[in-house]
């Protein structure tokens, strides 16, 4: 098998005077480098995020009310060695991550790799503004812009000036540095044939760094990675892929695509070919629409369901409360109620209930996730709970006006379009 016949699977199938060039941009240990503009003393140290609420750096800024934020001294800051607790790093500065800390890894693991790690909470509201900022500064410049989550974008660079030149590197760089100059911030770019592909390629240079991934590149630097680097292959696929003896992409590919049909359902066996082969024709699709908005909380201790009863019930109901107004808030309504568990023992569950009528209203979310919850388990402790509300649509496009100013309840008529399904972080 070679690559030799590629360029003609991954031609664009429109305008073939221009070779379609997009590009996949993620911002560089994003929500740490927010923190180091306003503590630049710690640049070049192990930092991480984490710790859900902002209190580790209270005492640090009472203590130095009077001292502007970037002279308070190293030795004040607060290091993960004296970390006591559950939380769960967000992310980790590029010197950290030295010492195999990075996000995602609870702190007092992270403390045993790097007891030295300055220890910093996270700031959301800050991390939303940037993120709006660094998106601004991009479609400024190259307006067909998708957004995909606070740190990173999709661009089609086809007919943008410069989007061409050297494979599309000088518009890359251009953004770049337009980008550091409005905020300070670095970020890395892939460009490619398409998104699959400049989503890998955003990672090769990472920081602050433009990887250009062509047609002809696949088997030299897409087939010898892993196949959960291909964006869409979780950790569950990945293991039944293994199981098969699938590793590396290069292995995904030489596997006949009939094979994988059968193997893994028609259509999820046709994709993993072509995204091994790497193909794919997805647009970039400026205006994304969120499929589901989500609160979730761990809490401090376990928590039972009987012996903790009010206390699990008030969270319960305040999650249902801030789901609904985070719908309210962006103007959606939705119809698949789901409930997310952690128990103790790390296991996650999750139970879902879909409606008759569309919602954003706390009660009606609040009841129905209350009867997803009777379906778990609940003589385990739990960890973590969370509610989810799915298959939303607009309020404003919802189409029998009647009812629309009543949030709680809106039939959907049976030739609804069908959502477009797009995902949004909503934190
Ligand atoms: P990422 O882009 O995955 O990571 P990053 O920007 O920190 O680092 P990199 O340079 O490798 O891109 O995620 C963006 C932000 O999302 C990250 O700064 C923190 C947050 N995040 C979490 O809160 N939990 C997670 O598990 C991950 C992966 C990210
Ligand atoms: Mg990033
Ligand atoms: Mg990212």
């Amino acid at each position: 098998m070679t690559a030799a016949h590629l360029p003609a699977l991954l031609d664009p199938a429109t305008d073939p005077a221009l070779p379609r060039r997009i590009a996949h941009l993620d911002m560089d240990a994003f929500y740490a480098s927010v923190e180091l503009l306003r503590y630049p003393q710690l640049r070049g140290l192990p930092v991480v995020i984490g710790g859900g609420r902002r209190r580790l750096d209270e005492a640090l800024r009472e203590e130095y009310a009077e001292t502007p934020l970037a002279e308070i001294p190293v030795r004040a800051f607060p290091v993960l060695k004296d970390y006591v607790g559950r939380g769960v790093i967000t992310t980790a500065t590029y010197p950290a991550r030295q010492f195999g800390v990075g996000s995602a890894m609870g702190m007092m693991k992270a403390a045993r790799l790097c007891p030295q790690a300055i220890l910093l909470p996270v700031d959301f509201d800050q991390y939303r503004q940037f993120s709006r900022r660094f998106k601004a500064v991009i479609r400024d410049i190259s307006p067909l812009m998708e957004d995909r989550g606070v740190d990173e974008v999709y661009i089609d660079f086809t007919d943008v000036p410069g989007g061409q030149r050297e494979g599309g590197r000088v518009l890359a760089r251009l953004i770049q540095k337009s980008i550091f100059d409005a905020t300070g911030l670095t970020c890395s770019v892939g460009v490619a044939p398409n998104k699959l592909l400049a989503k890998m390629a955003s990672e090769f240079n990472k920081p602050n760094g433009i990887s250009v991934v062509g047609a002809d590149d696949l088997q030299a630097l897409i087939w010898p990675l892993a196949c959960r680097k291909i964006n869409g292959v979780g950790p569950k696929a990945d293991e039944k892929l293994k199981a098969r003896g699938i590793h590396l992409i290069g292995e995904l590919a030489a596997r006949e695509r009939d094979w994988l049909m059968q193997t893994f359902g028609k259509r999820h066996g046709a994709w993993l070919h072509d995204a091994a082969w790497g193909r794919d024709d997805r647009p970039v699709v400026t205006e994304s629409e969120p499929v589901s908005m989500s609160r979730e909380t761990t809490f401090d201790r376990d928590l039972h369901a009987v012996q903790d009863k009010a206390e699990l019930g008030a969270v319960f109901t305040r999650l249902c409360e801030q789901v609904a107004a985070d719908l309210q808030r962006k103007g959606y309504v939705g119809k698949t109620i789901g409930v997310k568990l952690r128990y103790d023992d790390f296991r996650i569950v999750t139970r879902d209930q879909t409606l008759e009528a569309w919602t954003a209203d706390a009660a009606t979310i609040r009841q129905t996730a209350g009867q997803c919850l009777k379906r778990v388990d609940l003589d385990r402790r739990m960890r973590l709970l969370g509610v989810r509300v799915g298959s939303l649509v607009k309020t404003a496009e919802m189409p029998d006006p009647a009812s629309k100013p009543a949030l709680a309840s809106v039939k959907r008529p049976v030739d609804a379009p069908d959502l477009k399904v797009q995902s949004l972080s909503l934190f």
